[in-house]
């Protein structure tokens, strides 16, 4: 099985992939919207497809990216019945499993933070994706949406803390960057819910708890009652539209050499190899402009800021760190040349005259 473990650094909210490598097929937990492009450059690199994807609630803090994920994989929405929120293709109740190639998530409602809170156990239980309703030595607060400190103790304590010792939790949130946690160290150590605390103890605890309100609470919500979708119909730009690109899990947007021969006017390319390689037998783009790696935060101003620039080194490694040093200048349309000059050349690309 693929896993990975993604976070949004703004709302501080994990999204997991998982994947059954033999058939290729992904889920996505708990996806945030302004990461679908992180998310999709992930499962294009690893070869995945993405079948569903799976919110744990309605969350408060944060756009889900399952609206968007839909929109551009054709990827089923997974989200509790109990929540009759707009667009859900499956809608899930307590028991159901959700596949992905041979693997399964099996749902539990463990409703109290919200109304609908799910949380998703893989098939051997050796983890599950608890959403708010098990933070790492804490839970998700329950002072809206349904929420219930009663039926939050009924749900972990019945639901999760009942799942083997050594299963691995995976919270939807943590605030101290910590990963990742297990039933047996919550089951002794969650100062809310572990050890000889009663339910007494517990709502004594929520209730005492006065935190503000999550700061996109307004926005958020309602949002997320429609998957994520939009207000309206305003499309939304998933790409820049100066050339055809392929973001990176990396962070860089690439173009290819073939894309950049038929959009090679009113771009400007930037070759950031040094001096003598810029007339070696690879050649040079034509239009090409010199300037170094070593040399192009301090030439910067030589490049216009309104047309987009490539970078181009032999490889492709260069000028990926070019893209990045320019986007970091504040250049907003910058890609890098994938496969540099050496893949420029293998497909037998023009290079300038006399340049070689
Ligand atoms: N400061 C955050 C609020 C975070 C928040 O309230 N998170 C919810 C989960 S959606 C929670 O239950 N937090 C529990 C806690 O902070 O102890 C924001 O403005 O977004
Ligand atoms: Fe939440």
């Amino acid at each position: 099985m693929i896993f990975r473990q993604l976070f949004d650094p703004v709302s501080s909210t994990y999204t997991y992939l998982l994947g059954d490598a033999e058939s290729g097929e992904a889920l996505l937990v708990d996806p945030v919207y302004e990461q679908v492009p992180r998310d999709l450059a992930l499962l294009q690199e690893l070869g995945l497809r993405l079948q569903t994807t799976l919110d744990t609630h309605v969350h408060a803090d944060h756009v889900t990216g399952a609206w968007r994920l839909r929109e551009r994989c054709g990827s089923r929405i997974a989200l509790a019945a109990v929540v009759g929120a707009e667009g859900v293709d499956l809608p899930l109740r307590h028991g159901d499993r959700v596949s992905f190639g041979k693997r399964y998530l099996e749902v539990r409602a463990t409703p109290g933070h919200t109304s609908g809170c799910l949380t998703y156990v893989l098939d051997d239980a050796s983890m599950a994706f608890t959403g708010d309703s098990l933070l790492i030595r804490g839970c998700g607060r329950t002072d809206f949406q349904g929420g219930s400190a009663q039926a939050l103790f009924t749900s972990v304590r019945e639901q999760i803390l009942t799942l083997p010792d050594p299963c691995l939790l995976y919270p939807g949130h943590d605030y101290r960057g910590i990963t990742v946690t297990s039933v047996a160290e919550e089951r002794r150590f969650n100062p809310r819910l572990g050890g000889d605390v009663d339910l007494g103890d517990f709502a004594g605890y929520m209730h005492n708890l006065n935190l503000p309100h999550p700061k996109l609470m307004a926005v958020a919500v309602p949002a997320n009652l429609r998957c994520g979708k939009p207000e309206g119909e305003a499309p939304v730009q998933e790409s820049p539209d100066w050339a055809p690109l392929t973001l990176r899990f990396s962070g860089v947007w690439e173009i290819e050499p073939m894309a950049l021969l038929e959009h090679a006017a009113g771009l400007q390319i930037v070759d950031v190899r040094e001096a003598p390689e810029f007339i070696d037998p690879l050649g040079h783009l034509p239009d090409a402009k010199l300037v170094p790696l070593s040399q192009l935060m301090a030439r910067i101003d030589e490049l216009d800021r309104e047309r987009p620039v490539v970078a181009v080194c032999r490889s492709g490694v260069r000028s990926a760190q070019a893209s990045v040093l320019l986007s970091k200048a504040g250049f907003d349309k910058v890609a890098n040349l994938a496969g540099g000059m050496l893949r420029w050349k293998a497909e037998g690309l023009p290079v300038a005259p006399g340049s070689r």
